[in-house]
């Protein structure tokens, strides 16, 4: 490993204490050195807050004067929620950047290299370069596709079942359960098809504590869902949006009086188009979608290959007879479809958590 390798693995592993906070941001790390010495550390730390440069040119020990600053990302030369970075970089006196990876999005793109360079800052880049891109792919696909990055979840039993028939409501633990709240906190919308809709009448929030809450999404193509449901009931706090295929339906104006956001998409094989659904969520500028059920709507993602990531939640239990709606074909094959490049595997009580992303 070469001397820049080294010092970009801790701005690497600075930038991914920011994951879970900063989304739909990308996490981002800075360390800068002067004599072969890191005199500070900096990250992004969460969505909207000041970004890795700032917060490392703040904790700086000394004078950054003279210094080099290690990056993740290319630093962006745009006024967005915070002001330009390269401005700070530039009248701190930094005399050498070395990046990670550029900065796909449009107004940043290789400009903030440029300038940079311009204020005769030497400027060296894609120095580990594939970390840099998988630690924040989401950011990397929407940024080059304007399509979300989707991840598919479910919990199962040990034998592969989806919901239990007898009393008991919950398949996985309490810390399982836990988790995957916190996993719909940090995304921006969390996706389901109608079947669940009318199973089981979810909310889909994320009950932690107040804040953002992600915008629920149901994929609706004949407009089913009951005028008194949980989620259209809730419409007006958190936001719903429904797709369907049908166009100029009396249901339509109902539900748009009471706050649901309708969208009409083109089908296939009589269902919403989810190659269109991902599309028209992509302008609405929603990064990253979770869908979380039921087996149909998980499936045709899975056989579509639209899925970039997934995760299972497996209990430690044997349903067997007491239980309903065993996981499809493509679900039990799902694993043999992952890259290694990213996956995460514990424990959460006895259940057990699993995490990877999808060639
Ligand atoms: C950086 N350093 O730590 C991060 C960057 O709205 P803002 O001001 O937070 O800007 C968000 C954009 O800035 C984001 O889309 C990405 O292009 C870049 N993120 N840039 O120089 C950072 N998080
Ligand atoms: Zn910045």
């Amino acid at each position: 490993m070469t001397r820049n390798e080294r010092y970009m693995q801790t701005a690497l592993k600075l930038a991914q204490r920011g994951i879970g906070s900063v989304e739909p941001n990308p996490a981002v790390g800075c360390i800068i050195v002067k004599a072969d010495q890191i005199i500070s550390r900096g990250w992004h730390k969460k969505f909207g807050g000041t970004h890795a440069e700032i917060n490392a040119l703040r904790n700086c020990k000394k004078s950054p004067r003279g210094a080099t600053m290690y990056v993740t990302l290319e630093p962006c030369c745009h006024l967005g929620k915070t002001p330009p970075c390269t401005d700070a970089i530039i009248k701190a006196g930094i005399i050498k950047v070395v990046a990670a990876t550029k900065d796909p999005t449009k107004k940043v793109n290789g400009k903030g290299f440029k300038i940079l360079k311009k204020a005769g800052i030497k400027v060296e880049t894609n120095v580990c370069k594939k970390e840099g891109e998988s630690l924040n792919a989401p950011f990397f696909k929407f940024a080059r596709t304007k399509k979300p990055w989707v991840i598919i979840k479910w919990a199962q039993s040990k034998d592969g079942f989806l919901a239990r028939s007898d009393k008991k409501r919950w398949i996985t633990s309490t810390k399982s359960r836990k988790d995957s709240h916190k996993l719909r906190k940090k995304s921006q919308a969390i996706l389901i098809g109608i079947n669940t809709v009318l199973a089981d009448d979810p909310m889909l929030t994320a009950r932690l504590d107040s804040g953002k809450q992600p915008i629920r999404i149901v994929l609706d193509s004949r407009l089913r869902i009951p005028m008194n449901c949980n989620l259209v009931k809730t419409a007006r706090k958190i936001p719903l949006l429904i797709f369907t295929t049908l166009k100029n339906n009396k249901k339509i104006l109902q539900l748009k009086k009471k706050a649901v956001a309708i969208a009409t998409v083109d089908s296939a094989e009589g269902k919403c188009n989810i190659k269109s659904v991902l599309a028209n969520l992509g302008q609405r500028d929603i990064a990253q979608v979770i869908i979380e059920g039921g087996k149909k709507t998980i499936t045709s993602f899975l056989k579509q290959k639209l899925a970039d990531e997934i995760i299972i939640y497996t209990s430690n239990e044997r349903l067997a007879d007491k239980g309903r709606v065993k996981i499809s074909r493509q679900m039990k094959k799902a694993y043999h479809h992952v890259t290694n490049n990213y996956f995460e595997k514990k424990r959460f009580d006895t259940d057990l958590f699993l995490k990877a992303f999808m060639k």
